[in-house]
């Protein structure tokens, strides 16, 4: 297992779910963080506990992922002591709805494909030749069962996940070579915002999702994280699925209730 003590982890989405529960992880073992969200006031609030509860030495990025120019400008004008960043965790990504794809909201497919496809793109784009020449570094990506199978009313979203599933191996297979390690994480049913932001602030419907079910907590999933980036550095985790008991595949779900 290799150490993650001042290693530079930048995680995007960190305000919440998942984002914030590996940050929290990564902090207990003393690693740097960068995190990257839109919600700037949770970021503060973040950074303060875990500075308070670790000492943990963070930067924070106010980023919307979607803006080319915005993700070019945070790396590019990273200070110098946060420039050589070790691990990039793609994380930020959102699903909307659950229409069916031929009454679907043009607005609700662009702001899935800009986050969860072209945003990891920048961000992997503009990170990764650092890593590139300093040989070393790790990208983990955010998946989902969802990239996996389809289900009634994903359409778009499980597109996007299924994109994130082949851009990592691509990414995998144009790193062969280098010391580079590439990581796809890819959760099934996890308890964060994800259904509130699914369903546009929606509680009750939020809140049915994962009625009778034990689902996955964000800190669950930190954990997988966690495990694939102090693997020793000849291990590569490329792709890791991990579900709730409850459930079995992407459409097939235990309710107890
Ligand atoms: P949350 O809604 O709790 O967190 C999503 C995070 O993404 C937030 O921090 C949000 O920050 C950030 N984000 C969304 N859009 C943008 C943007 N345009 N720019 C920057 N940050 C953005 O959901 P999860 O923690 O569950 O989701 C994290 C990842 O895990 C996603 O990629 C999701 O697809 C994936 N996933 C989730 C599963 C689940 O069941 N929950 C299962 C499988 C995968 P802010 O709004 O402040 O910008
Ligand atoms: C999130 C899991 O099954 O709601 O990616 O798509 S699912």
């Amino acid at each position: 297992m290799i150490s993650l003590q001042n290693q530079i982890i930048l995680i995007t989405g960190a305000s919440s779910g998942i984002g914030t529960a590996c940050a929290k992880v990564f902090a207990g073992a003393g690693a740097k963080l960068i995190l990257a969200a839109r919600r700037w006031e949770r970021l503060q609030q973040l950074a303060d506990a875990l500075t308070k509860e670790f000492g943990t030495d963070i930067h924070l990025i106010q980023l919307d992922v979607r803006d080319r120019n915005a993700v070019e400008s945070a790396i590019s004008n990273l200070p110098a002591a946060w420039s050589n960043i070790d691990i990039l965790i793609n994380n930020a990504g959102l699903s909307r709805s659950l229409d069916k794809l031929h009454e679907g909201d043009f607005q609700d497919w662009e702001e899935m494909i800009d986050t969860n496809i072209k945003g990891l793109l920048y961000l992997t784009r503009y990170v990764v030749p650092g890593m590139v020449s300093r040989g070393r570094g790790h990208v983990v990506n955010l998946g989902s069962i969802a990239g996996h199978q389809a289900y009634p009313g994903g359409n778009v979203y499980c597109g996007t996940k299924a994109a994130v599933k082949l851009i990592t191996e691509g990414l995998k297979q144009d790193l062969l070579g280098t010391s580079i390690r590439v990581t796809s994480v890819d959760p099934g049913m996890v308890e964060t915002e994800f259904s509130q932001v699914r369903f546009h602030g929606d509680t009750e419907r939020a809140d049915k999702v994962y009625q009778g079910v034990t689902p996955l907590t964000p800190d669950d999933v930190a954990d997988v994280v966690f495990f694939c980036v102090t693997r020793s550095p000849h291990v590569n985790i490329n792709e890791v699925i991990l579900m709730p008991v409850d459930q079995a595949s992407a459409t097939q779900v235990y309710r107890r209730s």
